[in-house]
């Protein structure tokens, strides 16, 4: 029986366009993941969505001078417009504002309710008298108590990266209007996250295959000792807390964001027409569920929410979280409100998208931040994308093409250098298939690099322009070799460029789609003696200095 994966990508905010510091942490490596699944058979469901509640919103909106639901509605078509262009292929990119999620979220923090893992507390939040409302911690800034640099939120101090408690902020001032604000009390709901303290522990005891950063992560709040969370907000942008006495409140975006999982999967179900085929993951705990996030969401994703999934008991709970570290650009950390960021649109009005998911995949920041840097892309570009696999397919089907009809050329006999390629083939599929099982893309990468690599060594040692001289018959055997190694080529690329995966396959005008080939029967793929090639096109086209000093200077202007 194929194995059921429910893949998950951290569901954006709805704030602004999307950069390559989303790409790299959570949506390429879930891409790479998802469509090496869909090759081997797996019963894969991708999902994602905009994040479209809490004050990430509702803070772009007070700047902008315009309403919340404006925000989203701009940000969701362009991000979900973005993503497809680079080809993260979400099964559905749903978006928290829907009724849909309105009422699956409420439902869900009845359930807790109703089961009593929420209580209802008295607590003093700031207040600010001049714009008469309660200061979510963001709305608040002031001295950070340990850098002493000034505009320190009210939740984080943005120079020296501390969390804070809005109370620590020395002079805190409104940041809407500047005025200093008092404290009032006002009631909130708390989910009893302590309680889960056990449950948790024991559950994650047995997830030893978690990536390290995971792992340390979760224990380092665990000697801390959980305490209960507040799960609402008064603001006016939100999920109304679905209670009598809940006048203003909201639930708070962590809580209703993880629900858009659920939701996204229910609006899938419904657009295919079977509105229950949700259940088929959600509910069967064969169902292997795996989030991809960035590190900054560790805490939400491996310690709230199994636990608000362990209170509510009707759904299966996360098998894998690969949580990504960050992406710098040119040795920076990526400031959006700096526009220190290269924009995803931007970069692909210019360039095409494999080559942007390949330094994302070939420098994945997986076990620490990785650096984005243009010449290093315009290097990852020439002298591996053009230079390694396009030099490789690009000689010899043109010398097919001229010496042999631009047919694939019937074979004689297979000498051992021949047969050294195709079991280079069956190793490198075994290969990259368990680095990607491990969520390792970069060394995947590398394997797929390295066996083009060996290709271009096999033609070039093989040498059949010289054969073509000699012994006909040996020319021709080596470009079938060197062609079936195309072949599959095409198919390993799939997960990593698809876009020149698919190119590759028209160039071979191998039948039907790359994308319906087995994992495991790529190494059997041979194109048939004398079956007819396809229009050769460039794979990678090399990118000129100038264009990438074009590039450079727009990112420092
Ligand atoms: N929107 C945070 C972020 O974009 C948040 C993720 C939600 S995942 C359920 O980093
Ligand atoms: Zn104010």
């Amino acid at each position: 029986m194929a194995e059921k994966i429910l893949v998950t990508a951290a569901l954006p905010y709805a704030n602004g366009p999307l950069h390559i510091g989303h790409l790299a942490g959570a949506y390429i490596p879930a891409d790479v993941y998802v469509r090496y699944q869909r090759l081997k058979g797996s019963d894969v469901l991708f999902i994602c969505g905009s994040d479209e509640h809490g004050v990430p919103i509702t803070i772009r909106a007070d700047r902008e001078n315009v309403t919340p639901k404006e925000i989203v509605d701009r940000y969701h078509s362009l991000m979900k417009r973005s993503f497809e262009r680079i080809g993260v292929a979400f099964d559905n990119y749903s978006r928290t504002s829907l009724p849909l999620h309105h009422k699956i979220s409420q439902d869900f923090f009845l359930n807790l309710y109703r089961k009593g893992y929420v209580s209802e507390q008295s607590v003093q939040q700031y207040y600010c008298p001049t714009c008469k409302r309660f200061l979510p911690d963001r709305y608040i800034e002031g001295e950070c108590p340990l850098c002493h640099k000034q505009e320190a939120r009210g939740d984080q101090c943005e120079s020296c990266g501390r969390w804070l408690e809005p109370d620590q902020l020395i002079t805190p001032k409104c940041k809407i209007c500047g005025s200093a604000p008092d404290f009032r009390t006002t009631k909130h709901w708390y989910f009893k996250l302590s309680e889960f303290q056990k449950r948790l522990e024991d559950w994650q005891s047995s997830k030893t295959d978690w990536k390290n950063n995971v792992r340390e992560f979760c224990s380092g709040w665990f000697q801390e000792g959980l305490t209960d969370r507040p799960i609402t907000r008064d603001i006016d942008w939100g999920i109304p807390v679905p209670l009598p006495d809940a006048e203003g409140k909201v639930l708070y975006v962590w809580f209703d964001a993880p629900i858009g999982y659920i939701s996204s999967s229910v609006e899938w179900a419904q657009n295919q027409g079977k509105p229950e085929r949700w259940r088929d993951y959600w509910l069967d705990p064969k169902t292997k569920l795996v989030h991809f996030i960035g590190k900054d969401n560790i805490v939400f994703h491996a310690i709230v929410w199994p636990a608000t999934l362990m209170a509510h008991g009707d759904f299966i709970l996360p098998a894998q979280i690969p949580a990504n570290e960050f992406l710098n650009i040119e040795g920076r950390k990526i400031s959006t409100s700096r526009n220190w960021a290269v924009w995803v649109d931007e970069y692909l009005d210019e360039f095409p998208p494999d080559p942007l998911r390949y330094c994302f995949e070939a420098n994945a920041p997986e076990s620490k931040d990785a650096d984005f840097t243009w010449k290093d892309f315009q290097t990852r570009n020439n002298s591996e994308l053009a230079d390694v696999i396009g030099n490789l397919v690009n000689r010899c089907l043109s010398f097919v093409e001229k010496h042999f009809e631009a047919k694939v050329p019937s074979p004689g006999e297979l000498c051992d250098a021949d047969r050294a390629v195709f079991t280079a083939i069956a190793e490198s599929i075994n290969r990259i298939g368990s680095a990607l099982e491990d969520f390792q893309v970069r060394r995947a990468t590398a394997e797929l690099m390295d066996l083009a690599r060996l290709g271009n060594k096999y033609f070039n040692d093989a040498a059949p322009w010289t054969a073509l001289k000699s012994d006909r018959t040996r020319c021709a055997t080596i470009l079938n070799t060197a062609i079936q190694l195309q072949a599959a080529l095409a198919v390993l690329m799939e997960p990593f460029l698809p876009f020149s995966a698919e190119k590759l396959w028209r160039m071979l005008n191998a039948p039907g789609s790359h994308r319906n080939r087995r994992w495991h029967d790529i190494s059997g793929l041979r194109l048939p003696d004398h079956h007819p090639l396809g229009k050769r096109e460039i794979l990678f086209s090399k990118i000129e200095d100038a264009v990438i000093e074009a590039q450079i200077a727009k990112l420092h202007a």
